[in-house]
């Protein structure tokens, strides 16, 4: 399959990787819109969390509450979002799912 997240996943690509378990990665994303936005990728390819299977599903909270807090421990950040884009029309662009973590600083500007 030509995904590109498959691909980082698989190391065929490169990528600034910041995590890793059984089942998940999580890379420092390429075009970031704040310092440390990094994306967490299911290694097993799914679009997006309209097709994540239940197991792979039932674990990426507990990922996410260890990834967000080392984040905000590490850049000392005062707050995230936590966003998936879901099909063109919610903006995503790589069709393997993947969820983004941005740190947030106040009166960063930022606007989503
Ligand atoms: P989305 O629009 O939600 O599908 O976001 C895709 C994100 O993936 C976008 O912020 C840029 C990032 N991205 C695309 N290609 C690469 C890549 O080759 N490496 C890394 N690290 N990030 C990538």
């Amino acid at each position: 399959m030509d995904c590109i997240f498959c691909k980082i996943v698989n190391g065929d690509i490169p990528s600034a990787r910041v995590y890793e378990d059984d089942d998940f990665i999580a890379i420092l994303d390429i075009r970031p819109v704040n310092l440390g936005h990094t994306l967490l990728i299911p290694k097993k390819h799914f679009r997006n969390v309209l097709d994540t299977d239940v197991e792979i599903g039932s674990k990426i909270y507990p990922v996410l509450t260890k990834l967000c807090n080392a984040i905000k421990d590490a850049l000392n950040c005062d707050g995230l979002n936590v966003i998936q884009n879901i099909e063109a029309a919610g903006g995503q662009e790589v069709f393997h799912s993947h969820i983004h973590i941005i740190p947030r600083y106040k009166d960063d500007g930022l606007r989503f």
